[in-house]
């Protein structure tokens, strides 16, 4: 058993989404908030500790075509966030230094209402587990048991205009506690980007948890997006400002190497990056290599997004 909780039985089948992927229904959630008032355990207890807020349960994936998650050590401590250095241990022996309370994140630009959420806020969104294939760019992927709620609920929120087209994504850049800040690898802030429709597509979320617990520092806490059909670069850690805009906004993965690093970054085996091959990819802790599927596995639900695009051009 890989998850400590039960399912309620009513939880009922989303169509829109494939059931692997939502393991967790607004019925389980009333479940759940029952199960705690007859006195039982709190789902994510990490993240119970961490604020005070009604603690959603979530659901065990049963379908046994789930990939098995990586092993929380690994996913703790093989690590890219270079604002803590570019080695992969880096992040889990230094992220100690980032403080994550208070966080505020601020949503402005092409909106109706811009907001600005504490860390607090975003925890009362009807938080999830999702257990999402994360496919680095460098061909390594891992299987990580996410929590946290669609990143189009909180763009909802704040009512974007007729005139928002893109989101742009900003991550914290203060040298005193990031350390990586020193060198000028990236452009810092880190930042990211995606087109409106794929900020609102509902594979993509702001992850608060992972394993059950708040994230780790080293893995983007307290807020960082989530968007397992691109390649991990997008998903961009430690979030302090979202910007709804009219133009596709500036990357940092793509400004220090436009060749290299697209803006779409969709994972896609047909389209090798220009020193490695993307046909294949080593899940951390094993052995042998897998074959990259298309958008990483998630072809079905995103692929019109993409519709009549040339994806070798917009890689
Ligand atoms: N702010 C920030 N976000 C970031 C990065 C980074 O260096 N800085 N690295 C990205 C890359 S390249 C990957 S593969 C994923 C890794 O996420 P993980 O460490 O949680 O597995 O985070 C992404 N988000
Ligand atoms: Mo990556």
């Amino acid at each position: 058993m890989l998850f400590r909780f039960k399912v309620p039985s009513q939880a009922r089948e989303d169509e829109v989404t494939p059931r692997e992927l939502f393991l967790t229904r607004r019925s389980a959630i009333a479940g759940g908030a029952a199960l705690m008032a007859a006195g039982g355990l709190p789902a994510f207890p990490g993240l119970a500790k961490a604020a005070t807020f009604q603690v959603p349960t979530t659901v065990s994936p049963q379908d046994p075509k789930l990939d098995a998650p990586t092993p929380k050590e690994s996913a703790t401590t093989y690590n890219n966030f270079y604002e803590f250095g570019t080695g992969k241990t880096d992040p889990s022996e230094r992220a100690g230094s980032l403080r994550t309370s208070p966080w505020q994140v601020v949503v402005d630009g092409e909106v109706a209402k811009p907001m600005t959420f504490g860390i607090e806020d975003l925890l009362k969104f009807p938080l999830e587990e999702r257990v999402y294939r994360l496919r680095c760019v460098e061909a390594w992927s891992m299987v990580i048991p996410w929590i946290g709620f669609p990143l189009a609920e909180l763009l909802k929120r704040v009512e974007p205009s007729w005139t928002a087209r893109y989101v742009a994504f900003q991550t914290l850049a203060d040298p005193a506690q990031m350390p990586g800040l020193r060198s000028p690898v990236l452009k810092w802030p880190y930042t990211e980007g995606l087109r409106l429709d794929e900020a609102m597509h509902p594979l993509a979320i702001l992850s608060v948890g992972m394993y059950g617990e708040v994230l780790p520092n080293q893995n983007g806490a307290p807020v960082r997006l989530v968007v397992p059909w691109k390649y991990g670069y997008k998903s961009i850690k430690s979030v302090v400002r979202i910007t709804l805009t009219r133009e596709q906004p500036p990357t940092a993965w793509n400004l220090s190497q436009p060749s290299e690093y697209g803006f779409y970054s969709n994972v896609n085996p047909d389209v090798d990056h220009p020193r490695w091959s993307q046909a294949n990819e080593r899940r951390v802790g094993e052995f042998f290599r897998r074959k990259t599927l298309p958008f990483n596995g998630y072809a079905e639900e995103v692929a019109g997004l993409y519709k009549g695009m040339d994806l070798q051009k917009f890689h």
